[in-house]
């Protein structure tokens, strides 16, 4: 293993952690460079289940080094709960590192989100109202508070009363809300949590580049997924980072060089939360069956998940916009006992075949897919080598093979370790 980059290839909640996880175990160093505790990844050790938002996932080796990256949006209050549970389950925290380049995720921005959510009323983007997208907005406008600040008691507290006063401004007379935040109270709370977390921060632009230039064996986590990224993704209906392999640089402080192979995750079918059109979505039993049995309810949220048929469009669109070099195929085990099952190979859209993924949503809303039916399979969980695979299955894997024009090297038959299967 040289440097690898895992991301989600389909709206996220892939099963990317469970990949992660698996490499992790030959990984020294483990790397998330976007997104913040919106993310959830779920992780099966023997029967126990572990929940991320912030701390990758190699946190359970305990010789890994686990680095959130500059390009991560952290939330003191949501990452010290994190790292309190872990270390009540009996995981050292040892080996985290937090960028101090990182910008804060502070109270107005989850107040903000909630707000400009509620104001949308039905047109709303279904965040997870963590306040990811108001601090990406900081970020950007250039007003954000990073965690280098923290250490600077003077120079944060300046800037959060700077912030809080226009915040507080925007609240009540854009907003119309009776909301006032104090910024003396956040100020406290915040240099306490800095404290706190304060052994964890470092350069990690620094940390990954000596990592890499010593031949260790690096993990990049990615979080959300391709059409959640805010370039590439269902726009509006996206996080406010960059999902994709690019996102990595960025958000890892690393040149493109630096990464050797590229590997996406997706699921036999299709999932998403939150609104915005989803060509593929099934809205009868066979959907209300894969979420069943796929558990498919999100992680930080609890929200029920949409679900559809694997549609290949999409699965192409990850591999360009990616230069993935291998596709792992999650949770094929779900799709069990299923008489028959659906891909989608392109989209209609008046009358024409589209073969790429559209930009405007009023298209892809207009979409028809179209339909490939292959028959279904039985049980496989069970299963632990490829040559085992029932017919069906594998005809399945080589079909989305040939349409999404990558290799699929994992198969994914259960939540646990070892029910990844190898494609020989
Ligand atoms: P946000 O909160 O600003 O990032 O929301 C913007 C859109 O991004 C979607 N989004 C996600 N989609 C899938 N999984 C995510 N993480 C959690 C999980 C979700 C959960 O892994 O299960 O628990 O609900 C995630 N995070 C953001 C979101 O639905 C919006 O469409
Ligand atoms: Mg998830």
């Amino acid at each position: 293993m040289a440097t690898k980059v895992v991301i989600g290839a389909q709206w996220g909640d892939e099963g990317k952690a469970k990949i992660i996880d698996i490499l992790s175990e030959e990984a020294e160093v483990v790397i998330r460079s976007q997104g913040g505790n919106n993310a959830g990844h779920t992780v099966a050790v023997e029967g126990k289940v572990y929940k991320f938002h912030l701390v990758p996932s190699g946190v359970l080796y305990p010789g890994t080094l686990c680095v959130i990256g500059n390009g991560v949006v952290v939330d003191p209050e949501g990452i010290l709960e994190e790292i309190d549970g872990l270390q009540a389950q009996g995981i050292s925290t040892d080996n985290l590192r937090i960028s101090l380049r990182a910008h804060l995720v502070m109270p107005y921005h989850k107040v903000l989100d909630g707000i400009s959510e509620e104001s949308l009323g039905e047109g709303d983007i279904g965040t997870t109202k963590k306040g990811i997208g108001p601090c990406y907005m900081d970020k950007a406008e250039r007003s954000g508070i990073r965690i280098c600040d923290l250490l600077k008691p003077e120079v944060f507290a300046e800037k959060v009363r700077k912030n809080v006063l226009v915040k507080n401004k925007i609240i009540k007379f854009v907003y119309d809300k009776d909301v006032q935040l104090d910024a003396e109270e956040i100020i406290a709370k915040y240099l306490a949590y800095g404290k706190r977390l304060e052994k964890y921060f470092a350069d990690t632009t620094v940390i990954a580049y000596e990592a890499i230039k010593a031949g260790k064996r690096v993990l990049f986590e990615g979080a959300q997924g391709t059409l959640l990224d805010l370039d590439l993704g269902t726009y509006p209906y996206v996080t406010s980072s960059h999902p994709v392999t690019g996102g990595v640089c960025i958000g890892a402080g690393i040149g493109p060089t630096m990464i050797d192979e590229c590997i996406g995750v997706m699921k036999g079918y299709v999932t998403r939360v939150g609104k915005g059109p989803f060509p593929t979505e099934l809205h009868d039993g066979i959907g209300e069956a894969i979420r069943t049995a796929g558990n498919e309810f999100g992680t930080t949220t609890g929200r029920p998940r949409r679900c559809g048929w694997f549609d290949a469009v999409i699965g192409k669109y990850a591999v360009r916009t990616s230069g993935l070099t291998a596709i792992a195929l999650n949770k094929v085990d779900v799709m069990a006992g299923l008489p028959e099952v659906k891909i989608c190979t392109a989209y209609k859209l008046a009358g024409k075949v589209v073969e790429h993924f559209p930009a405007s949503l009023e298209d892809l809303s207009a979409c028809e897919p179209v339909y490939e039916t292959m028959p279904g399979w039985g049980e496989i969980s069970h299963i632990t080598t490829y040559g085992e695979l029932p017919e069906q299955v594998k005809n399945y894997v080589k079909r989305l093979e040939e349409l999404c024009e990558c290799k699929i090297t994992m198969v994914g038959v259960g939540p646990e370790r070892n029910q990844n299967i190898l494609v020989d």
